[in-house]
């Protein structure tokens, strides 16, 4: 099965443990312990029929006395989900500080941006157009996704999304078989079509 490296990234409390429990087991609580240091959380995906892919999710404490972690970590991941909280305006700027790390330890890293707790529509401190203007300016890819891990509102949208940047960098369908194969292949590894 084709594995793939997701880190979770983002201030503290904007919520990252909460997106992973709630895609992951689909439970929320409202009072949570903070990430000390680094948790993982693993999740199978089908892509279609005959093609699953495993997620395996690392959830980085956002405490500041953690950050020293993240650069070793970021290491071989695939891609990155930089959180920020709709509630809180300096959770966005927060996310330059995760995305320099990225940006200086790995160059194809495919960097998602995700907002939190829309549910909190009264509270809201951050427009779509700034999200979106902060995903343009760290090249990040699509647009970023408003979620509420405590309603499930496009929870599982944002991880499609994710999947999906994943397949149209990663890999490629053979002409032939159907099959998915890595793009850095020049044959297809099921039927040995020549891509
Ligand atoms: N209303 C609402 N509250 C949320 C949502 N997501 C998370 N929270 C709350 O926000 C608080 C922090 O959530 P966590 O998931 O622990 O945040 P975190 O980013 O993992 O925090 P650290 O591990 O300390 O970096 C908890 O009280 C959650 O219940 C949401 O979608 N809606
Ligand atoms: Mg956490």
């Amino acid at each position: 099965m084709l594995k793939y490296k997701i880190v979770v990234a983002g201030a503290k409390n904007v919520g990252k443990s909460s997106l992973i429990a709630r895609y992951c087991d689909d439970i929320f609580n409202e009072k949570t312990k903070e990430t000390i240091g680094v948790a993982f959380k693993r999740k199978e995906v089908r892509i279609k029929e005959d093609l699953n892919v495993e997620l395996n999710i690392w959830d980085f404490g956002g405490e500041e006395k953690y950050r020293i972690l993240f650069p070793a970590y970021v290491n071989g991941a695939t891609a990155a989900l930089l959180l920020y909280d709709t509630t809180k305006k300096s959770s966005l700027d927060d996310i330059g500080n995760w995305v320099k790390i990225i940006d200086e330890n790995s160059k194809d890293i495919i960097k998602v941006i995700i907002g939190t707790k829309i549910d909190l529509k009264d509270q809201r401190e951050i427009s779509k157009t700034d999200a979106i203007k902060a995903s343009k300016i760290f090249n990040c890819y699509g647009e970023p996704i408003g979620t509420s891990s405590k309603t499930s509102e496009n929870v599982e949208n944002a991880f499609l999304n994710i999947v999906n940047a994943i397949i149209e960098k990663q890999l490629q369908e053979c002409s032939k078989c159907g099959n998915y194969f890595s793009a850095k292949l020049k044959i297809c590894n099921y039927c040995g079509e020549v891509a």
